[in-house]
C-alpha cells in the first residue's frame, strides 16, 4: 500500500504552447512544483511534488479532464464552455482574460442584436454562439472557422464575427467593431468528476498554495513613518491581517508602521496615508500570503 501511494501522482494538464503556457507553468513553479518548460515534451515531471505535468492543445485540456486522464487541467473558460465537458471548475486564476464578442464592420450602423438576424457569422466558437443566439431570439448563420475569423468579413465570407477579444487591435486592424459581449473569460483550474482520495488530497494541498499565490499578487506590504500624534488616523486606514504592526523609531515621536493592502484600494489609501502625515512609504511586493 505504501509503495502504491508513493507513485500516486496528480496529473495536470496545461497547454503545451500558447497564450496560457507560460502564466501556468508560472503558477505551478510558484507553488512550488518545479515544471521544466513543455515545448519538446508531451509529459514532465514535477520536482518537490507528486504530479505530472501534460503539455496539450488547451481544446484537448477538457476531454482529457472529463476522462481522468489528466486529473486537473488549466483551461480558459471560453474552451471549457465552448466544449461543454463534464468536469468541475475548481478556482479561476485571474489570467488569460479576454472576452468572446461579436464584431461587425465599422461602417455598419448596429443598434442591438436584432441586427444579426439574417446574417452570417463566422466564428470558432459555435456552441456559444448558437447559444448567444437563441437566448436573444436572433436567427442567424453560423460559420465555423478555425482561425483568423478576424477575416472573414473583408473577404465577404460573414457579416460579422464572434471571436476572442482582449485589447481589441485585431479587431480594429481590420475594421471591425465589437459590439456585444458573449463571454467574459479567464483560466481556470478544472478537475475530473471522480477522483481517488489520494489524488484529491495531492490537489487540495495545491489548490492551498494557488489560494495563497493568488492572495500575495493581490496585495503588497506597506511600510511607512508616522507622527505619533496621527497614529490612531493612521491605523485606522490600514487594517492590515489582523491589525498593523507600530515599532517606535530611534527618533522621538515618531513610529514605524506595517500592514498589509489590497492591490484594489492600494492608491487610494496611499494618497490617504499621505495626507494623514505619513511619510518615507515602502511598497513591497509579497510572495505568498497564508491567513
Ligand atoms: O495551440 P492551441 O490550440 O493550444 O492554442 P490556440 O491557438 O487555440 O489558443 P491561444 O494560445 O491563442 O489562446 C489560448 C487561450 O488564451 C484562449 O483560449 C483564451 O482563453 C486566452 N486568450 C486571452 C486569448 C486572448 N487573450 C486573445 N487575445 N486567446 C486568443 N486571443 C486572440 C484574439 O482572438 C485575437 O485574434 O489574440 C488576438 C489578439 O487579440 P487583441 O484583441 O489583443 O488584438
Ligand atoms: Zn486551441
Amino acid at each position: 500500500m505504501q509503495a502504491f501511494l508513493i507513485y500516486m501522482k496528480l496529473k495536470i494538464a496545461v497547454q503545451k504552447s500558447g497564450r496560457l503556457h507560460d502564466d501556468s507553468i508560472q503558477l505551478l513553479n510558484d507553488c512550488g512544483l518545479r515544471v521544466r518548460n513543455g515545448h519538446n515534451q508531451l509529459k514532465s515531471n514535477a520536482e518537490d511534488f507528486p504530479a505530472e505535468v501534460y503539455f496539450l492543445r488547451d481544446d484537448d485540456i477538457p476531454q482529457y479532464v472529463e476522462d481522468a486522464v489528466a486529473h486537473i487541467g488549466i483551461v480558459g473558460e471560453n474552451v471549457l464552455f465552448e466544449k461543454d465537458k463534464a468536469v468541475d471548475v475548481v478556482e479561476q486564476l485571474g489570467f488569460g482574460k479576454c472576452r468572446l464578442s461579436v464584431a461587425v464592420k465599422k461602417d455598419e450602423t448596429y443598434t442591438d442584436v436584432s441586427f444579426l438576424n439574417g446574417k452570417r457569422l463566422a466564428t470558432s466558437y459555435p456552441n456559444l454562439t448558437q447559444k448567444f443566439l437563441a437566448d436573444n431570439g436572433v436567427n442567424a448563420e453560423i460559420h465555423e472557422i478555425s482561425g483568423s475569423v478576424e477575416l472573414a468579413p473583408g473577404i465577404g465570407l460573414a457579416d460579422a464575427v464572434c471571436d476572442l477579444v482582449s485589447s481589441g487591435s485585431t479587431l480594429f486592424m481590420n475594421g471591425l467593431v465589437e459590439v456585444q459581449t458573449v463571454l467574459k473569460s479567464q483560466a481556470v483550474l478544472i478537475k475530473s468528476k471522480q477522483l481517488d482520495t489520494t489524488v484529491e488530497q495531492f490537489l487540495a494541498q495545491l489548490l492551498f498554495r494557488i489560494r495563497a499565490v493568488k492572495k500575495a499578487a493581490n496585495n503588497k506590504y506597506v511600510l511607512l513613518n508616522a507622527p505619533n500624534d496621527s497614529l490612531q488616523k493612521i491605523i485606522s486606514l490600514l487594517p492590515g491581517m489582523k491589525s498593523p504592526t507600530v515599532l517606535p523609531l530611534a527618533q522621538e515621536g515618531w513610529s514605524s508602521v506595517h500592514s498589509v493592502l489590497s492591490e484594489h484600494e492600494f492608491w487610494e489609501k496611499i494618497e490617504q496615508l499621505k495626507a494623514a502625515g505619513a511619510q518615507g512609504i515602502l511598497v513591497i511586493p509579497i510572495e505568498k500570503m497564508i491567513i
